[in-house]
């Protein structure tokens, strides 16, 4: 089994060993290739502003991240093309299944992307450039591979012409319609040729050479070559979304709905379908079924006693019935009670936070979303979304409370963080202190949390501005609380100022512990963001360019959350994949699929 994926940058280790196979292969492959060129694969992938064009790897690699074969690809937004720089074809002889799916997915790409041409370079096979009978007959093979999945070679011009006299190596220039029919223009041609040729020949080829091949291109539409090798080319219906650019989704429903029947009981089920009712409209998320992970990822954030009761307690409880912990000790350091049923309070910071027998069931099916979600950021993919109740933010080391009991956020990031540096950032109307308490410690995992100043809100005792983490953790926890009634506007500031942190800390992937109770007419909060907010905030976190985790937390206004969870994915996949795109312009999250549907 393989699999193809999207490189975005080099900071994840799976992704790193990736690359480097990759520049392994290109240079045992395309001996005659600038090592610099090599070299600068990961910061041109990083850094693409950087560069005129917009460089992106797709990479063939199976289970254990063995790499099969790539495609290094590049974007000019401003012409609306692609050109296909470098593909390594494995298995071109046997009739190319890793190459054809690797350019199947840039084609692709180009699509999303709006772009209607997709060029690259490839080897002719005529007998003048080709004294070797050998190379000739590769080269005919390339030429058949190309020609199957839909690009033809141009004819008629220079550009074939061998560019260093003591060369012989003569390149097609190769041109694919990408299923559109439609005829290629030569001032279209003109603009892509010269671009192409300014930007890949700029040591070799003076400009004269290149006016002379620009001049050559003299017929309009431009001629290509009639397939010579396939009768006709493969059909390719093009998704909406390619696949590896799907948000992963790993959802909390089914047998153990936990659902306190009090009156007035906020953290509901019908949170969740009302999300997924809404996320399923959209073509953006390849759902993934939960996976069930062991007790060692929870025992890595919380404390086996504090594990072991609530697992025994609430399985201990008859089904249907609740316990709500009434006596709170005032101080930790005290002895422990045999009856932990009637003095449940021991582990609880609060009186709004029931255990029973699905409060477990459910908090375990949440560890497995969220740690599902992980892993799929792991093995390289850019965003996932862990979208399950109850919520898990003001879990602590020892202590379960404001509707949480396994703190999924704290887990999934402290299991990232074995290979990454981590940043939490808590988006929840209230303060994450269960993350904060987690990690205080520590350096490696930044938490920051932008919420209800706690001198009038849930959790009040902690969340101020001077809890700034301690020992090797100093510095390492940022607490941002803002008064009642704020907007949008005073939102987005604030997460700038969480923005900034970020680029200072520099992770490798970002968890962002998403509440929507910041929503206007939430009965939990006081703040009035509306859906464009929650875009906007999106937008400018996907900017980032950061793979990121995103868990469900708390949000309690079920008409309205399906939607200002969309807006913020939305937003976050916008400014990840189309920075191009304006800040408050809600953009149209996909292009329409288009192509073909094979027969
Ligand atoms: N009258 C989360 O959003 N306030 N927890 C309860 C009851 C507690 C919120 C007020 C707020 C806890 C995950
Ligand atoms: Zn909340």
């Amino acid at each position: 089994m393989f699999r193809i994926r999207r490189i975005q940058d080099a900071l994840l280790p799976v992704n790193r060993n990736a690359i480097q196979q990759v520049q392994q292969i290109i240079r045992t492959q395309f001996l005659d290739l600038d090592d610099r060129k090599v070299r600068e694969i990961p910061e041109k992938l990083h850094n693409p502003m950087k560069y005129d064009f917009r460089s992106v790897l797709f990479v063939c690699d199976d289970r254990k991240g063995r790499v099969k074969g790539f495609a290094m690809f590049s974007a000019e937004p401003g012409f609306r093309f692609g050109f296909l720089d470098l593909i390594a074809l494995p298995d071109v002889a046997k009739g190319g299944g890793l190459g054809a799916a690797l350019y199947r997915r840039v084609q692709e790409e180009c699509v999303s992307l709006g772009f209607n041409w997709l060029f690259c370079e490839c080897l002719t096979d005529l007998p003048q450039y080709n004294p070797d009978a050998a190379k000739l007959v590769e080269n005919k093979k390339r030429l058949r591979f190309y020609e199957r999945l839909g690009a033809r070679p141009v004819l008629g011009t220079l550009y074939e012409r061998p560019r260093k006299a003591n060369f012989n190596n003569a390149y097609f220039l190769m041109v694919d319609d990408l299923d559109s029919g439609q005829p290629l223009a030569r001032d279209v041609a003109v603009k892509v040729v010269q671009a192409l040729l300014r930007r890949k020949y700029k040591k070799t080829m003076p400009e004269r050479l290149i006016k002379e091949v620009v001049d050559s291109f003299t017929a309009d539409p431009v001629c290509l070559r009639p397939p010579t090798y396939v009768k006709k080319r493969q059909a390719h219906a093009y998704p909406a979304i390619p696949r590896d650019k799907k948000i992963t989704l790993c959802v909390t429903d089914g047998h153990s709905i936990h659902h306190i029947k009090d009156h007035g009981y906020a953290e509901l089920p019908v949170r969740v379908s009302s999300i997924l009712e809404e996320l399923n409209k959209t073509d953006l998320f390849e759902k993934v079924p939960r996976r069930h992970v062991g007790d060692r990822h929870i025992l890595a954030v919380h404390a086996r006693r504090f594990v072991n009761y609530f697992k025994e307690v609430a399985l201990s409880i008859e089904p249907e019935h609740s316990l709500f912990p009434d006596v709170f000790p005032i101080r930790k350091n005290v002895g422990q009670p045999r009856n932990v049923r009637s003095h449940a309070g021991y582990y609880c910071i609060d009186v709004y936070s029931p255990i029973n027998r699905n409060a477990f069931l459910a908090a375990r099916d949440a560890v497995d979303a969220a740690m599902t979600a992980a892993k799929a950021i792991e093995g390289g993919g850019h965003f996932a979304y862990a979208l399950v109740r109850p919520p898990g933010h003001h879990a602590g080391y020892d202590s379960f409370g404001g509707y949480c009991y396994f703190n999924s956020t704290a887990i999934a990031a402290n299991y990232l963080s074995r290979n990454a540096r981590v940043a939490i950032l808590d988006l929840d109307y209230h303060h994450g202190n269960g993350q904060q308490e987690i990690f205080y410690r520590r350096n490696d995992v930044l938490t920051i949390s932008i919420h209800g100043d706690p001198v009038f809100e849930y959790p009040y005792f902690s969340g101020y501005k001077d809890e700034l983490g301690e020992d090797a953790g100093a510095g390492f926890n940022l607490n941002l609380p803002m008064p009642r009634g704020i907007h949008g506007a005073d939102y987005l500031k604030r997460l700038s100022r969480a923005r900034k942190k970020l680029r200072e800390f520099q992770p490798d992937v970002l968890v962002v512990a998403l509440g929507l109770d910041t929503a206007q007419n939430d009965p939990s909060g006081t703040w009035n963001l509306v859906a464009a907010d929650f875009y906007n905030n999106g937008f400018m976190l996907g900017g980032l360019r950061y793979p990121t985790l995103v868990v469900q937390e708390g949000g309690y206004d079920c008409s309205v959350l399906g939607r200002n969870a969309l807006a913020f994915l939305q937003g976050l996949w916008n400014g990840f994949y189309r920075p191009g795109g304006q800040q408050g312009e809600m953009l149209p999250p996909v292009q329409q699929g288009r192509g073909r549907q094979p027969a």
